[in-house]
């Protein structure tokens, strides 16, 4: 089955493609003018993004929008992790200034948010959450992943997400969970009828 995809991140898209699979084609949506972000929670901005970018999609159209919840920043960077250390900041920037902020702090407890939303020409059908619980490190480790992964560790596996092989992190991960999710709603529905049924979570 085809889905459309809308995502300027690199590091989103090689999850996607890595967790397609059993008959589902990703293809990325070029050309379309970036989304505005304004909404306060992760529900809020995946859906607008889905709406927004499916208006210029031929079908079923997936976006997503994640970050980084830090309890003893209050659940900062949220919804502003992409641009934590200010409008167009880089991976870098964002790690250095999450360092900074939790530099002394002993509660380093942190979770990672995906809302995925699917929409259909302009239409928001449904919504997905996965969440995964980790702690902040202050020294980074690993080379894989993207974002704020070189500081996520997890307990369970005993490394960062950066140290895990890209398909075990999509074991555990929120967008593995997010995905997985969307993934069985869709086949179930296509069993039901040939077009998802409307509604949202
Ligand atoms: P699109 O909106 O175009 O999809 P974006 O990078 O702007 O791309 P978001 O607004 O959803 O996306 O911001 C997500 C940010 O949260 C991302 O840039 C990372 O800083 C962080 N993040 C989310 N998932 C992550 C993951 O699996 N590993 C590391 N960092 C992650």
């Amino acid at each position: 089955m085809r889905l459309y995809c809308a995502t300027s991140n690199p590091g989103k898209l090689r999850e996607f493609r890595l967790a397609a699979g059993g008959g589902w084609e990703f293809v990325p949506l070029a050309g379309a003018q970036p989304c505005e972000e304004t909404g306060e929670t992760f529900e809020d901005n995946a859906i607008q993004k889905a709406v927004y970018y499916s208006r210029h999609a031929p079908g079923l159209l997936f976006a997503e929008d994640s970050g980084l919840e830090v309890g003893a920043l209050g659940g900062s960077p949220g919804v502003r992790s992409a641009r934590f250390a200010g409008e167009g900041a880089g991976d870098e920037a964002n790690n250095r200034l999450l360092i900074e902020r939790l530099r002394g702090a002993t509660n380093r407890a942190a979770r990672y948010v995906c809302v995925i939303a699917l929409a259909r020409e302009g239409k928001p059908l449904r919504t997905f959450r996965g969440e995964v619980e980790g702690q902040i490190t202050d020294e980074p480790r690993g080379a894989n992943g993207f974002g704020y992964d070189p500081y996520f560790f997890y307990p369970p596996f005993g490394i960062t997400f950066a140290e895990a092989a890209p398909d075990r992190k999509l074991e555990v991960s929120h967008r593995g969970r997010a995905l997985r999710q969307m993934f069985a709603w869709l086949k179930e529905s296509r069993g039901d009828s040939q077009s998802p049924p409307t509604g949202r979570t």
